[in-house]
C-alpha cells in the first residue's frame, strides 16, 4: 500500500514513486505535511501546503536536464546527480491518531535512509523534523545537526504537545544518534524562555545569534561543526531574513541572507557527508511576492544536493 500521495507536480523532473517497495534511490525528495498541532493553532495549518508550493516553482529554479549550466554548482544539477533520484510524494495525515502518523512517517524515512538515499524533506511545520530524527535513531546512524532558525525550538512541550514545532531540537537532544548541534540565526523572541536557553547551553549546543553571525561571519560557525561526523541539516524558513523568505508564520527581521546560507551549505557539502536536509515552516499564503520563499528553499535544496554529489569523487557521499 502506498504511504504517500502524489504531488501536484514532481520536484524538478524527478520520477514520482509512491510505492515504498520501490524506494531504492540515491536522492529522495519527500513531503511531510503535518505535525502535532497545538490547541490554539489552525489545523491543517498553511505549512501543509508548502511541499507542493516548493515543487510548483521548481521549474524556475532548476532545469535539471543536464543541459543548462548552474553557476551556483559550477555544473548542471542533472549532470552531477546520480540517476536514481525520486520524488516520493507527500506523507500526509489522514484520520489516524498522531502516534500512528508519526510512526508511518518514521517508517517511511527509515526505508529511504536504510536504502542509502540522501533525503530532502519538504515540511510541514518544524515538527516534521521529529520523525526524520526518529528514523536516524532507529537505524543507529550518528549525526551532528546543523540548525538554521530564528528560534531555539528547545521546548519540552507546549500545552502537553511534545512533537510540535517548538520542540524539534529538544527532541534531538534526547536521542543517542545526535552527537551535537550548531544552531544559527537566533534572534528576537519566540517560545524559548531562559530555562530552554540554559538547557541548550548545558547540553553543549553551539548557539550563534544572528548578531554573532553578522559580527564573526561563517568561520566560527563552520569551526563549531565537527568534520568527522555526517550532518543532518534542518532549516526553518524563518531563520532566513524575511527579505528572501517572507512566506513564514513568524517573520523575524535580521536573519540569514540567502548568499550566506547557500555558502554555508556549499562548504559543508563539499567538506563532509550530509545524510539529509529538511526545509520547514513555509506558509505559502504569505509568499505572494513571486513565491520567493519557495524559490529560495528550492535553490538551497539544489545547492546542497548538487555540491554533495559533485564531491563524491573526493569522499563518501553519505
Ligand atoms: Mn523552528
Amino acid at each position: 500500500m502506498d504511504t504517500t500521495t502524489a504531488p501536484a507536480r514532481p520536484f524538478i523532473d524527478f520520477p514520482v514513486v509512491l510505492d515504498p517497495a520501490r524506494w531504492q534511490a540515491d536522492v529522495a525528495v519527500i513531503g511531510i505535511t503535518h505535525s502535532e498541532p497545538y490547541a490554539f493553532d489552525e489545523q491543517p495549518n498553511d505549512q501543509t501546503r508548502a511541499p507542493d508550493a516548493i515543487r510548483a516553482q521548481s521549474g524556475l529554479f532548476c532545469y535539471g536536464d543536464g543541459k543548462h549550466f548552474d553557476f551556483d554548482l559550477d555544473a548542471d544539477l542533472g549532470a552531477v546527480l546520480p540517476p536514481r533520484r525520486i520524488d516520493c510524494g507527500n506523507l500526509s495525515r489522514g484520520a489516524e491518531p498522531y502516534d500512528a502518523y508519526f510512526e508511518r512517517a518514521t517508517g517511511a524515512l527509515e526505508i529511504l535512509l536504510r536504502g542509502g538515499a540522501q533525503v530532502f524533506v519538504l515540511g510541514g511545520d518544524h515538527g516534521a523534523t521529529i520523525p526524520v530524527l526518529n528514523a536516524l535513531e532507529r537505524i543507529g546512524r550518528p549525526v551532528y545537526i546543523v540548525h538554521v532558525d530564528a528560534h531555539l525550538d528547545w521546548r519540552q512541550e507546549v500545552g502537553g504537545v511534545r512533537r510540535g514545532y517548538s520542540s524539534p531540537l529538544y527532541w534531538a537532544s534526547t536521542l543517542k544518534c545526535v552527537a551535537g548541534m550548531t544552531q544559527i540565526g537566533l534572534r528576537g523572541t519566540g517560545s524559548a524562555r531562559p530555562g530552554e536557553v540554559a538547557a541548550a547551553r548545558a547540553y553543549g549546543s553551539n548557539l550563534f545569534s544572528a548578531r554573532a553571525l553578522r559580527a564573526g561571519g561563517l568561520g566560527p560557525v563552520l569551526d563549531s561543526i565537527p568534520t568527522d561526523l555526517p550532518l543532518y541539516v534542518t532549516i526553518d524558513a524563518d531563520g532566513l531574513d524575511p527579505s528572501v523568505a517572507p512566506g513564514v508564520m513568524a517573520p523575524a527581521p535580521g536573519g540569514l541572507g540567502y548568499g550566506e546560507t547557500a555558502e554555508l551549505l556549499t562548504v559543508l557539502a563539499r567538506r563532509q557527508p550530509v545524510v539529509g536536509l529538511d526545509i520547514v515552516e513555509i506558509a505559502p499564503k504569505f509568499d505572494a511576492t513571486n513565491a520567493i520563499t519557495c524559490i529560495s528553499a528550492g535553490r538551497l535544496i539544489t545547492t546542497l544536493m548538487g555540491h554533495s554529489w559533485a564531491a563524491r569523487a573526493r569522499r563518501p557521499i553519505l
